[in-house]
């Protein structure tokens, strides 16, 4: 990506009244998207933008190795033959999926799909991998690209058709274990966005209607965008035994020799031949005296060719986890703020920048330089990421400049500084007036307190951040607790009061259909609701159309709604309390 001059750099739009230009414009200009390529939801990821990206996928890597969900790598090209033979899941798919046609001139056949995610492929491989209880559980994870044709509108990092993403699959034993397995991935996740990210959203699970194609059960991480509306972050899914027996991911659970299960197979079939025997001798002395034998059926004639097989065998239980390039975005929209990014620690690039105050005098400004390579050096040596901007240009522009790249602490090093042997830090979410000094050396001569020291200020920074992006979502999130305490009903019309929508008439036609949220109030409400099964979907379409939000879900720890609290839209007994909102 060509440099972009310092002069281009000032960076100002606010990121509340007007988010989707200031994201579009502050990806291209802190180089972590560049949007130029000629294809739809397709994009390059410069090196800064890629070093986000691979930090989250690192964590989510090494979370998943703690759970022993090791890495493993399966093609990109998946057959048609092998996508239709699941039915359920590969059919919800079928609208997104990319096809290669043709080898060169000739044509494939059967044609090749680019995997929109890659449960078939996986799991007819694990049918190959899993024979007896001892290869279970089995746990893989890839960090790899998917492809989706996407057809709403696209959005770097948020809505790609080439999907950047970390997948991970385990088979187990028994429903309980996967069910376990499905914590486990939270466990995970919610370590990955709050103690690595510090970002935060909604852990809910989505109704039945709204589960992944072939799942008994969704989760997913909804997080709070700027605009009010919410972004899926994450998922997961518990896939039940419907993948395992359509791909025979099977096991056997008694510790079998070959011989024994030879043995167990005559067996079964002879069983089955005297029984079908039996069966027609009940038959025939069920026939009434005088009654001619009746012909009998086509199939009946026919001695049976095939040997019958008894499965005893057992099917795993699948569930899956995944996770995109939504983490990097969720990063820049949470954080972010009028300058640019705001990034945490573990996911910046350079952590530090490191800006010596220059005055334009080789003689006075050479030892400058030369402190601040030293610090960076004791820096680097600790581990911390550092850079030093000691090219041409006064200091103000560079602040800018590294302000509008997200970096975590910036470094001011002055002739002042370099005499006291100290440097001066101010942090990313600071001003000018919280700048503070650190001395780089004990009078011993070791950097260690001042590398500690260091190491505290970035905790306490994205402690901060995660504080902030917490109260932001808590301020946001109308859940009516005042309501249910005294007993009352919530009704759709003070949702849509809170939202503008009673007093709002787009008559122009190009007008939204709704109006923007208004951010000062909550854009996410958690209602009573009748039911999270199939039959909740009519009422949430009344529900939708009055107020533009449809549900995204709830929380299965939440207590159930008390006798007496009544659904918001049908005013029957309500089963579960719901998260409304709109989504991106
Ligand atoms: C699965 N199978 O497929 P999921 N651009 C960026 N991120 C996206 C996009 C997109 N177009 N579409 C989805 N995501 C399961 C789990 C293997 C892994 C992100 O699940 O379809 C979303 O954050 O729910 C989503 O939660 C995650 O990928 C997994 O996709």
């Amino acid at each position: 990506m060509a440099q972009q001059k310092r002069s281009d750099l000032t960076f100002n739009i606010s990121k509340f009244d007007n988010f989707g230009a200031w994201y579009e414009e502050i990806l291209q200009l802190a180089e972590v998207v560049d949007k130029r390529t000629t294809m739809k939801g397709v994009y390059v990821m410069p090196p800064y933008g890629c070093f986000m990206h691979n930090a989250t996928m690192r964590a989510v890597e090494d979370a998943w190795v703690e759970q022993d969900i090791m890495h493993a790598n399966f093609p990109t090209l998946i057959p048609e033959t092998l996508l239709s033979a699941e039915s359920g899941h590969f059919a919800g798919f079928v609208p997104e999926v990319f096809w290669v046609t043709k080898g060169g001139n000739s044509d494939l056949n059967p044609k090749l799909a680019l995997r929109p995610t890659s449960e078939t492929i996986i799991y007819s491989t694990f049918a190959n991998w899993v024979q007896s209880h001892r290869d279970l559980p089995l746990k893989v994870q890839q960090t790899c690209q998917v492809f989706r044709c996407e057809t709403k509108d696209t959005s770097p990092l948020i809505r790609s058709r080439e999907i950047l993403w970390n997948e991970a699959h385990c088979a187990h034993a028994t429903a309980e274990e996967s069910a376990e397995q499905c914590r486990g991935y939270w466990v995970g996740y919610k370590h990955v966005f709050e103690d690595i990210l510090n970002v935060t959203g909604l852990y809910i699970r989505r109704p039945l209607w709204d589960t992944f194609p072939g799942a008994d059960y969704t989760d997913v991480l909804d997080i709070i965008l700027p605009n009010g509306k919410v972004m899926q972050s994450a998922s997961t899914h518990f896939l039940g035994q419907g993948f395992a027996n359509l791909f025979g991911v099977k096991f056997s659970d008694t510790e079998q020799t070959p011989a024994d299960k030879q043995k167990e197979l005559i067996a079964a079939q002879k069983a089955a031949k005297k029984a079908k025997q039996q069966e027609k001798k009940q038959k025939k002395g069920d026939k009434k005296e005088g009654e001619s034998e009746p012909a009998p059926a086509e199939e009946e004639k026919q001695e049976p060719t095939e040997e019958v097989v008894i499965d005893h065998r057992k099917a795993a239980w699948m569930s899956c986890a995944g996770i995109s390039t939504r983490c990097v975005a969720s990063v820049i929209c949470v954080h972010g703020d009028d300058n640019g990014l705001v990034l945490p620690t573990a996911a910046a690039p350079f952590q530090i920048i490191i800006i010596p105050i220059l005055r334009g005098k080789a003689d006075q400004d050479k030892p400058v330089i030369e402190f601040s390579q030293t610090v960076q050096q004791i820096l680097k040596k600790a581990g911390i990421r550092v850079r030093i901007d000691d090219g041409p240009g006064k200091p103000g522009p560079k602040f800018f400049h590294w302000e509008m790249k997200g970096v975590p602490c910036r470094i001011e090093i002055g002739q002042r500084d370099m005499s006291q042997n100290s440097v001066c830090c101010v942090f990313r979410d600071q001003t000018k007036d919280d700048k503070f000094n650190i001395p780089i050396a004990d009078e011993a001569g070791s950097n260690a307190g001042f590398i500690g020291r260091i190491r505290e200020e970035f905790a306490r920074f994205d402690e901060r951040l995660h504080k902030k992006a917490i109260e932001f979502q808590t301020s946001h999130i109308e859940k009516f607790l005042e309501k249910e305490q005294k007993g009352e009903t919530v009704t759709i019309d003070e949702i849509r009061k809170t939202l503008g929508l009673d007093t709002y008439n787009p008559t122009d036609k190009n007008a939204d259909k709704y109006p923007r949220f208004d951010l000062s109030k909550p854009t996410v409400f958690r209602v009573p609701f009748i039911s999270v099964g199939h039959d909740g979907k009519e009422p949430e379409a009344i529900l939708r159309a009055a107020t533009g939000l449809e549900i995204r879900g709830y929380d299965p720890n939440e207590a159930l709604p008390a006798e007496g609290v009544k659904c918001i839209v049908t005013g029957q007994q309500a089963t579960r309390y719901v998260y409304c909102a709109r989504a991106m």
